[in-house]
């Protein structure tokens, strides 16, 4: 029997000093209708509770943890730089290197500016593709998420290519009335919406795979379209790969669509599990920011030395040979068999899986955008996600959210995950 006492004190406590009793929405489990366990400590896949529960992680932080929690040799680098002192803000050679290793493994990043949210990187490739081309209309996409920064923080008004109003209170409709939400996966959309707002568009801002309404890949074309439109209206296009960057490859998923972005936001995994962010572009863009150029931004922590060793840490050990093969085919076989037992309970379900991110969708599918995903039973999947917590597997705490596996999942995880959805009630 899986009891929560402590985690229920603790949450109690917490309320009382931290709105909602988080530092991040999310984290507060109300898309499950339940309360959040408060995590301990984590080794490998596994995470602990303060009431002394073990899960199998696949939330993994909501992404940067692929290689498993606590490792030994992203700590050891980090507590070596650690014991030389923590923040100088004054360069340091950590973060040549880290920049050095980025450019190396995504083509179309030359110069690259490290920050320390995706937020930041997000906030920042924004105000650097309007500043370049001296246009306001962004373009983005309904049901991708690009961190909180106003401007993006707009939801769809009626009929397509309308110009966004907020999403939350506290941003002014005028820090929207550039924003022109899209559908995602539709080529049509965007084709309409540059035939109306032509030179007027600074960026195409996209989750080049979604993994904020839970895991969509894109469709043929969509990823094609965009780069298209955008060289035809001299517009930029933005990847937002703070999710997929060196997620499904070493590097940049513009290798695997063949699709060249102008600019780069990254975040997560780069950072090992600790804070960072970063926007990367050609050198002829990434060259106006101050201090070369005028267009200004700046961070107290950017780049700081012990997050930046332990990105160094990570991405050298995801260098290693077969590691992205290995993790796809895990996720492979975890995938298929939560598919062949949620079949057998008739349960009625959807799994979209790509690389080592995937969602169980609790719709009959196909999810290929928004108003596909809101489709699903969000009661099935909160039912589903306390089934599995009792079970021992920690799922993400919402319906629209993407799972993720780590080099550290082993078989035996695996077949005990299959096993908890048998069992989930
Ligand atoms: P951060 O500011 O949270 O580091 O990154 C914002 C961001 C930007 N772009 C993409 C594609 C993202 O997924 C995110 C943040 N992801 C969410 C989970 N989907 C973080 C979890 C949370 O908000 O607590």
């Amino acid at each position: 029997m899986t009891v929560f006492q402590k985690s229920k004190k603790l949450f109690h406590d917490s309320t009382k000093v931290i709105p909602g009793g988080v530092n991040s929405p999310v984290r507060a489990f109300r898309a499950v209708g339940s309360n959040p366990i408060f995590i301990d400590k984590a080794k490998g896949p596994y995470l602990y509770d303060v009431d002394g529960n073990r899960y199998i992680d696949y939330c993994l932080s909501w992404g940067p943890m692929i290689l498993g929690h606590a490792h030994a040799e992203v700590l050891g680098n980090v507590r070596k730089v650690m014991a030389k002192g923590t923040s100088f803000g004054i360069p340091t050679e950590l973060e040549t290197q880290l920049a050095e290793m980025i450019v190396q493994a995504i083509g179309s990043i030359e110069k690259v500016r490290l920050v320390s949210s995706g937020t930041e990187a997000v906030m920042t490739a924004i105000r650097l593709a309007r500043g370049c081309t001296g246009r306001d209309k962004i373009i983005k996409f309904i049901g991708c998420y690009h961190g909180h920064v106003d401007h993006m923080l707009v939801q769809a008004g009626s009929g397509a290519t309308t110009l966004g109003a907020p999403s939350s209170p506290g941003v002014p409709k005028d820090f929207t009335k550039h924003t022109v939400l899209l559908p995602y996966n539709d080529p049509e959309g965007i084709e309409k919406a540059f035939n109306k707002y032509q030179d007027q568009i600074a960026a195409v801002i996209v989750e080049p795979i979604a993994g904020n309404m839970g895991v969509v890949p894109p469709q043929k074309d969509f990823l094609k379209t965009i780069r298209k439109l955008c060289t035809k209206n001299g517009s930029i296009l933005i990847f937002d790969e703070v999710i997929t960057g060196f997620r499904i490859k070493y590097g940049s998923v513009q290798d695997i669509f063949s699709v060249k972005a102008d600019l780069t936001c990254l975040g997560k995994i780069i950072g090992g599990g600790f804070p960072i962010g970063a926007c990367g572009g050609k050198a002829e863009l990434m060259n106006q920011l101050a201090p070369t150029g005028q267009i200004y931004q700046a961070g107290t922590l950017s780049g700081n030395p012990v997050c930046v060793a332990a990105g160094i840490a990570t991405l050298n050990l995801l260098k290693t040979k077969g590691l992205y093969p290995a993790l796809e085919a895990a996720t492979k076989t975890l995938c298929e068999g939560i598919h062949q037992v949620l079949l057998e309970r008739n349960i009625e379900h959807t799994i979209n899986p790509i690389g080592s991110m995937f969602t169980v969708f609790f719709n009959p599918g196909p999810v290929t955008d928004y108003d596909s995903a809101i489709k699903s039973d969000t009661q099935a999947y909160a039912r589903f996600h306390h089934g599995m917590l009792k079970e021992g597997i920690y799922l993400p705490p919402s319906q629209f959210e993407a799972c993720f596996v780590s080099t550290q999942h082993k078989q035996r995880d695996i077949d005990r995950t299959v096993k908890a959805v048998r069992a989930a009630r």
